[in-house]
């Protein structure tokens, strides 16, 4: 069996998907998803100019040596680029093999493990009575999991993932919405955040009471040591995690949280391989890893990272911001309906008509737990005069700074 060809398409309704397409000369296809956002031309040039020439002719069953000769011959190993451009060739490949096999791709791992995977939503205020209404929006719909992120008084601008005016929230996503190549520029205050936001959580947890699991992202703000007393204060809160408290380059950073406090932290949506969160793993420093089957190489690399955190009581969170298509969703459900170690999945509902238009799929949510397709492969498709619909829209993070210019983390 051979690879015949491959086709890269960028584009998507309100996002720019990069989604992979290798033919074989047994009439299977597989997709994957190479999507980084607000950089998804590069992943989309690496598969087009290096990776796609050589794929033709090789054996799309030899997933594993497909991914050893990615990552070792590419000799610069590693970053977010290279990764999800690998992440969507072996993505690909699994497809390819459940299809082959007539199998969904959590059979080939292993089997089920679960029913039902539980998500989380995510609710958002621009004050703490708006996303009270936000996080009691989403419980009704059954949701028994939601990130709470609100406004912060007196901050100079919103704050992370935080709509600017009231009710703005809804329906609208606030960490990926950023058209144009300039950023849009916030002003964060440390201080401001640490003093208000235990308390607003406390507040979030004596409304809703014991059973609902909160969670709250600081997204790589805080200090080690301002990171470790903020974790100790909302300890009462009964939070299911705290996520990014700070940067993740620095593995050493988390010991001394874990030193001061016994909330629970999940960290990794910017890792794009185990050698970023190994110490971490073995030095039980986390208790949720958050990598992307997008940008951390695919279902190959991220079951490596999943078993080794099974070793270590780490649980699974992955990443499943708006920017992951339905492919890469697809990929982290089939990894969630097997991982022993299984914690939580982020998941913000992509299905918009025209989203379900471009990726039919099977993958059903209800009542805030998500249902693994039983069709063969991935168990979603790709309509390709869909996408021709769509063009590439240049789009930027937003940048940080503390309000006397210094720059800070995003
Ligand atoms: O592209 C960046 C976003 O994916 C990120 O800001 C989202 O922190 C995030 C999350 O937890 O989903
Ligand atoms: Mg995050």
């Amino acid at each position: 069996m051979k690879i015949t060809g491959a086709k890269v398409f960028v584009g998507g309704p309100g996002k720019n998907y990069v989604t992979l397409k290798i033919l074989t000369d047994q009439g299977v296809y597989g997709l994957g998803d190479a999507t980084l956002n607000n950089r998804e031309t590069l992943p989309a040039a690496y598969l087009r100019d290096y990776i796609i020439p050589n794929l033709i002719g090789m054996d799309p069953r030899n997933s594993e040596d497909i991914w050893q000769f990615l990552y070792r011959g590419a000799y610069f190993r590693r970053g977010p680029v290279a990764m999800a451009a690998f992440g969507a060739v072996d993505m690909a490949l699994w497809d390819i093999k459940g299809k082959l096999a007539g199998l969904p791709v959590y059979q080939l791992l292993g089997g089920k493990s679960r029913e039902g995977a539980m998500v989380y939503a995510h609710a958002t205020g621009s004050d703490l009575a708006d996303l009270m209404d936000s996080i009691a929006h989403y419980v009704a719909q059954g949701y028994k999991a939601v990130r709470v992120q609100c406004g912060i008084p007196g901050m100079p601008s919103a704050s992370y993932a935080v709509p600017e005016r009231k009710g703005e929230g809804e329906g609208k996503n606030y960490i990926t919405d950023y058209a144009g190549i300039r950023p849009k520029i916030e002003t964060w205050d440390t201080g401001r955040y640490m003093r208000y936001m235990p308390g607003a959580l406390m507040e979030i947890r004596d409304h809703f009471g014991p059973d609902l699991h909160i969670l709250h992202d600081v997204h790589h703000r805080l200090l080690p040591r301002e990171a470790a007393e903020f974790a100790k204060a909302v300890e009462p809160v009964g939070l299911y995690w705290l996520e990014d408290p700070t940067p993740a380059e620095d593995q050493e950073a988390l010991r001394l949280i874990r030193q001061h406090s016994t909330t629970p932290i999940a960290i990794g949506e910017v890792f794009n391989s185990i050698w970023e969160c190994n110490k971490l793993i073995e030095n039980e420093l986390i208790d949720f890893i958050r990598v992307a089957v997008t940008y951390a190489g695919g279902i190959t690399h991220a079951r490596r990272i999943v078993d080794l955190a099974a070793l270590h009581h780490v649980r699974t969170g992955f990443h499943g911001a708006p920017s992951h298509s339905p492919i890469s969703m697809a990929a982290q459900a089939h990894l969630n309906a097997w991982a022993p170690n299984f914690g939580i999945q982020e998941y913000l509902v992509l299905g918009t008509p025209q989203c379900d238009a471009l990726f039919p799929s099977e993958h059903r949510l209800a009542s805030g737990m998500m249902h693994v397709s039983d069709a063969p492969g991935l168990g979603v498709d790709f309509v390709e005069r869909e996408a021709a619909r769509y063009d590439y829209t240049p789009g930027s993070h937003p940048v940080v700074r503390l309000e006397d210019g210094t720059l800070w983390n995003y």
